[in-house]
This record gives C-alpha cells, sequence and structure tokens, in this order.
C-alpha cells in the first residue's frame, strides 16, 4: 500500500480521538496503532496471521502469561536497562545492580527480625544459609532495612502460584539489626521453567527457545531515606547461568557458594549434611529528589498476614 494511503488513514483514526481523551494514553495507543500498520504492511500480514496473533494474545492474558511472555521477550530487562540510564544520568551510580522482579511476588509475607527460616521442613533440597548486611553508598550498615526475599523449591515452583506448598513457603521480610545485618535459613531453589504447553512455552518454541531461568532469589531492598532496589541473585553453576529466558543474569549478582561441613556448624543448624552458605551484602543508594522513582507500582498479588 501507498505510504500516504496509510497515513490517511492512521490521521482518521487519530482525529477520531475525543477532546477530553487522556493525552498520554492516546499519544501510547496512537503510536501503537502506527507501528503496528506499518509491520503489517511491511511483514504483509495476512488477515489469519493478524486473528491468530490477537487471539493468542487473549488466550495468554486469560492463562495469566502475559507476565511471563514480558520477560521471554526481554521486555522487563529493556526497563531495568532504561532505568539504569536515568540513574546514570540523575549522577546515580555502583552499589547492588537491579534486575528484573518478574511475576511471582506476593505481598504480606511473615515479617522476621534479622533471621528466619525461610522454608517449612516439607520440601526436597540442600540446606541453604544466606546471610550479610545491607549498606549505603558510603559502606555504613542500615539498620531496620527490609529484606524481603522469595525464591522457588527444589522443583522451581512458588508457594502461592503451586498451590502443593503451604503458605508463604520460601516467602518472608526480614529486617535487619542495628549492624544492617539479616539472615536466613532455606533450601536451594532450582530454575522455573515456563508451564508446559501454555502460551509462553508454544510462543518460545516458535522461535526455538526454552523457557528456563538458572536457579535465582529474589530481592526487596529498602530502607528509610534510600532507593528501593530491586534485584536477584543466582546460584553459581546453574547450566542455564547465563542462558536465561528472561536475560535477568547480571554480573555482581552471583555470589561464591561455600559448602560447609564443619561438624561444629553443622550441629548448630541441626543438620547432618554439609550445607551451601552464600555471603551477600546489598548496598543502596541514598533517596535523591531529581532521579526517577526507584519503586515500580505494579499489580502484585497480596495476601493478608
Ligand atoms: C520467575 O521465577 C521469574 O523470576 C521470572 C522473571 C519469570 C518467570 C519466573
Ligand atoms: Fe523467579
Amino acid at each position: 500500500m501507498d505510504k500516504i494511503q496509510i497515513d490517511t488513514v492512521l490521521n482518521r483514526i487519530e482525529e477520531a480521538t475525543g477532546q477530553h481523551a487522556n493525552p498520554r494514553i492516546a499519544a501510547i495507543v496512537h503510536r501503537m496503532v502506527r507501528d503496528l500498520f506499518h509491520m503489517i504492511e511491511d511483514l504483509d500480514i495476512q488477515p489469519e496471521e493478524f486473528w491468530s496473533g490477537l487471539n493468542f494474545l487473549a488466550e495468554a492474558g486469560r492463562s495469566g502469561e502475559l507476565g511471563l511472555i514480558a520477560p521471554g521477550l526481554g521486555f522487563d530487562h529493556f526497563l531495568d536497562l532504561r532505568m539504569d540510564e536515568a540513574e546514570s544520568q540523575a549522577g546515580i551510580a555502583g552499589g547492588t545492580p537491579r534486575t528484573i522482579e518478574g511475576p511471582l511476588y506476593v505481598a504480606g509475607a511473615p515479617v522476621a527480625q534479622r533471621e528466619a527460616r525461610l522454608d517449612d521442613g516439607t520440601g526436597e533440597g540442600e540446606v541453604l544459609v544466606m546471610e550479610g548486611q545491607v549498606k549505603d553508598g558510603a559502606g555504613q550498615p542500615l539498620a531496620n532495612a527490609v529484606v524481603e526475599v522469595w525464591h522457588a523449591n527444589a522443583l522451581g515452583n512458588y508457594s502461592y502460584f503451586d498451590p502443593t506448598q503451604s503458605a508463604f513457603n520460601l516467602r518472608r521480610s526480614i529486617v535487619t539489626d542495628g549492624q544492617g545485618r539479616y539472615r536466613f535459613r532455606s533450601i536451594m531453589p532450582v530454575g522455573y521453567s515456563v508451564p508446559p504447553n501454555g502460551a509462553t512455552d508454544r510462543l518460545l518454541k516458535q522461535l526455538d527457545r526454552h523457557g528456563t531461568r538458572p536457579a535465582h532469589i529474589h530481592f526487596f531492598v529498602s530502607a528509610p531515606g534510600h532507593r528501593k532496589l530491586t534485584t536477584q541473585i543466582n546460584i553459581d553453576g546453574d547450566p542455564y547461568l547465563w542462558d536465561d529466558f528472561a536475560f535477568a543474569t547480571r554480573e555482581g549478582l552471583v555470589p561464591p557458594i561455600t559448602r560447609v561441613s564443619d561438624a561444629a556448624a553443622m550441629a548448630a543448624l541441626g543438620v547432618d549434611k554439609p550445607f551451601a552458605s552464600i555471603r551477600f551484602d546489598f548496598t543502596l543508594h541514598a533517596d535523591q529528589a531529581d532521579a526517577p522513582q526507584a519503586e515500580v507500582a505494579r499489580q502484585r498479588a497480596s495476601v493478608a498476614a
């Protein structure tokens, strides 16, 4: 089709916009329609392809998988890179790198002071102890920081979304002590994979891609007067470490794992096998008025405590 013809029809559609339109929404919708019209033209998209794409998105919505398709196509990571860029423009540098939240956070997890056990004791998996400090940009410990932690079990599944797990299994909010310290005992997570034959899986198969994440642990770290950090650590040695379907692995977020076989340390935890130990400190940036919001509002699952 002639570019002028496309512009003519696009202009008619945009001119239908009323006086009381939301200008931001209108700008976004117009741009999206414009780009998609040109895509249809450039790729010569056939009606059957258009309707099959529309129905695909509708089904992904019905099955709750749009939150998986977005990271699988790199959108979440791209938004991270844009936030990094915005921070750098505001003079914010260093600190613990951010990485994507993902779709599996649940608000309302039990709150613990200084330390917590995350697993309910029923699941498989090597015992893992993770500890460290929350610090400010000058390396000073942050007392009363909140470390929200959530991760998958040894089958790669998250409580709440996996109804076979107990409420808030592998999810806690830990408040740091006077020296900024937190500590938790849990079990080693295994990488999540998208639901077999779901919309995300079928899309990725068309791209000859897998839908697996390397084993990881999610965190929101917040402290009064500081920018909230959304991040993850990865479990070193996972075969998918640098082959994450969500593109979220970053340098600085792969701490070394130590195996502890010291008898006294094992006895103190009440375990009879060596356990894994990770030490990881989080460094937050101070609040800054002219910097973009670090906290992202989005729909999240929530369960009353
Ligand atoms: C996850 O566990 C996850 O962290 C992301 C980003 C997407 C799907 C599952
Ligand atoms: Fe995850």
